[in-house]
């Protein structure tokens, strides 16, 4: 008898702790979304900001950015590293617009995520992906060996050239 009072005692103080815990799960959960809402709503207006500079876009989930800085290929691939995410690789329509709106409105080339392959004219995803969408200015690839890198013109169309140029640096993440 007297040993099951303190275990009864015990035993209701561990039901007020788990009642106490479980609250404070409940709480901490609902402090999380309360944290993570003001988070995204800090964040929203330094993302509207960054549309506003023209300096993001986004397509099929993917976000593509531009320090609005000028470097050549391999810069840029250190630049865009450094930033966390890859070179701008359009895989598709929607995805080279987005790169587009940054060449036209910078009215500056950009070099693209593909590379020449050891077969002069063939180029590749990097990562050695074959390429599933391509958007070749008329007459190119033209450079036959002497072009490895591929920049953006103006109006989509892609051109390969020497990777040496200074052209805008857009990454994807
Ligand atoms: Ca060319």
């Amino acid at each position: 008898m007297c040993e099951k009072i303190p275990y009864l005692k015990h035993s209701s103080k561990l039901k007020q702790v788990k009642h106490t815990f479980s609250k404070f799960i409940l709480i901490s959960h609902d402090y999380l979304h309360f944290i993570l809402k003001a988070k995204i709503q800090t964040l929203s207006p330094h993302l509207a900001v960054l549309h506003f500079l023209k300096m993001i876009t986004a397509s099929g989930g993917k976000i593509f950015a531009t320090s609005e800085k000028k470097a050549d290929f391999h810069t840029t691939l250190t630049k865009c590293k450094e930033a966390g995410g890859s070179i701008a690789t359009p895989r598709n329509p929607d995805e080279n617009d987005a790169i587009l709106y940054f060449v036209k409105t910078f009215n500056t080339y950009a070099y693209l995520g593909l590379k020449e392959c050891l077969i002069p004219s063939r180029f590749q995803f990097l990562g050695s992906t074959q390429l599933s969408y391509t958007n070749w200015h008329l007459n190119e690839p033209s450079g036959k060996g002497e072009e490895e890198c591929v920049e953006m013109y103006t109006d989509g169309t892609w051109n390969d050239k020497s990777c040496n140029k200074n052209r805008l640096i857009v990454c994807q993440f």
